[in-house]
C-alpha cells in the first residue's frame, strides 16, 4: 500500500523505451571542378531523386556551397557516401560527399 502522505510528487521524466537508431545526413560539398551534369547524374543515381529536383537540389549545392541530400541509417548513409565518392575518384572530379550524425 501506498502511504498517504508518502509520494512528493516531484516529476520524474522518463524516455519512451522504444529505441530510434540515430540517423545521419548525407550532404554534398560544392566545388569549381565537378561538372553540374555529374553532380546531377550522382543524385538521380545514387539518391533515387528525379531529374528535376536533382537539378534544383544540385544548384543548392552549387550557390549555397552544400546540401542534406538525404537523412538514412548509419550503414546506408555509409555506403551512399562511399558510392558517390567512388564515382567522383572514378571520374577524377574532387565531389565530396560526407556524413553527420542528425
Ligand atoms: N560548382 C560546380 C560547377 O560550377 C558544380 C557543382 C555543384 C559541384 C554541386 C559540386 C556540387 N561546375
Amino acid at each position: 500500500d501506498e502511504h498517504p502522505d508518502d509520494d512528493l510528487g516531484l516529476a520524474t521524466k522518463t524516455r519512451p523505451k522504444t529505441a530510434k537508431p540515430p540517423m545521419y545526413k548525407v550532404m554534398l560539398l560544392n566545388d569549381d571542378y565537378t561538372p553540374m551534369e555529374f553532380v546531377v547524374m550522382v543524385l538521380e543515381r545514387y539518391f533515387g531523386i528525379s531529374s528535376t529536383q536533382a537539378y534544383e537540389l544540385m544548384m543548392t549545392v552549387h550557390k549555397k556551397g552544400l546540401a542534406v541530400v538525404g537523412v538514412f541509417s548509419f550503414e546506408i548513409a555509409e555506403t551512399k557516401v562511399m558510392q558517390v565518392m567512388d564515382a567522383a575518384r572514378k571520374h577524377e572530379h574532387p565531389l565530396q560527399c560526407t556524413m553527420e550524425k542528425e
